[in-house]
């Protein structure tokens, strides 16, 4: 997918961050070729990139790119072990074989933990030293978005979800905490690392929360009117898995408008920000414009 010339300027030292990371890893080589394959395989790099540019918002703080790296770190773990037979069984991720697809599901289900684990390792070793109260509040963020309450807690409530029909306040939760709390992670680190002030995170986590929705919303869509070919995976999954999504209970053009309000109502959030949220606002647009 073709990204603003401003995002793809911030994407290549997110690149070569995470390059570093997995060089300093101390895996064995077997295991750092599969965590490899999976995290260095050209994904959009949405998470890092709303680190980087809601830190741009403010003048002063700590470097983002840990943060940025942490989170792409756990996104790629989530996308592993999603994409193993005990729960979406996909062989197709980014345009190519899934890890259990390409180093079998042992392999892939360890490259998942030691993504995860190392994960904390790299936000420890960036923001452990801070006298203080910001890095530790970052990991406090990080961890629960990817927690019980957040990402893995969002997973649970798709895997029960399952084949039944839910509503449209059950479908939003479960879309908040599975695809949403990442999201909001992203956004909330990038303000709490530029030391934003309550007023700003409070506003800042509004439109992160509304981009999450936006996001999902627009993966709803995409599944039913993308191809493998565009999407690097299956689509159609939704639906063959009888799964409740946005577009079956909006429809599709509902959806598109839902996607739609959504982001405009994030760009108005932002409005406040100025001219040094011009990389957010690209990111903002891209959410509804993107094709995979
Ligand atoms: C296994 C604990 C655990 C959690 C999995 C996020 C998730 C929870 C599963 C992924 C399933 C899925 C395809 C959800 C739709 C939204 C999503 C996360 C899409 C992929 O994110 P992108 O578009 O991917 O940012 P790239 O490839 O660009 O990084």
């Amino acid at each position: 997918m073709e990204m603003p010339a401003i995002l793809r300027a911030m994407r290549e030292p997110v690149e070569a961050a995470l390059r570093e990371v997995l060089d300093q890893s101390g895996a064995p080589p077997d295991l750092r070729e599969a965590m490899a394959w999976s995290l260095l395989d050209g994904g959009k790099r949405l998470r890092p990139l709303l680190v980087l540019a809601t830190r741009r918002l403010f003048p002063d703080g700590l470097d983002p790119m840990p943060a940025a790296c942490a989170l792409e770190m756990i996104h790629t773990y989530s996308l592993i072990h999603d994409d193993l037979p005990a729960m979406d069984d996909d062989d197709l991720r980014r345009g190519r074989p899934t890890c259990h697809r390409r180093f079998g599901e042992a392999m892939a289900i360890l490259a998942g933990d030691a993504l995860l684990t190392e994960a904390f390792a790299v936000l420890a070793r960036a923001y452990g030293g801070t006298d203080d109260a910001t890095g530790i509040a970052v990991v406090r963020e990080i961890a629960e978005a990817a927690g019980p309450a957040g990402m893995v807690g969002g997973q649970v409530l798709d895997l029960l979800a399952t084949g039944r029909a839910i509503s449209r306040a059950d479908l939003e939760t479960l879309h908040r905490c599975k695809t949403g709390a990442l999201i909001r992670a992203a956004v909330r680190c990038g303000a709490l690392l530029g030391r934003a002030d309550p007023r700003d995170l409070a506003i800042l986590t509004r439109c992160a929360d509304r981009l999450g929705l936006a996001f999902q919303v627009v993966d709803d869509l995409l599944d039913v009117t993308s191809t493998a070919e565009i999407l690097g995976k299956t689509p159609g999954k939704d639906q063959a898995q009888g799964k409740t999504t946005m577009v079956t209970l909006l429809g599709i053009e509902g959806a598109r408008h839902l996607g739609e309000a959504l982001v405009r109502d994030a760009l108005a959030d932002l409005q406040p920000f100025g001219p040094q949220a011009e990389s957010l606002r690209a990111i903002a647009a891209l959410f509804v414009e993107r094709t995979a």
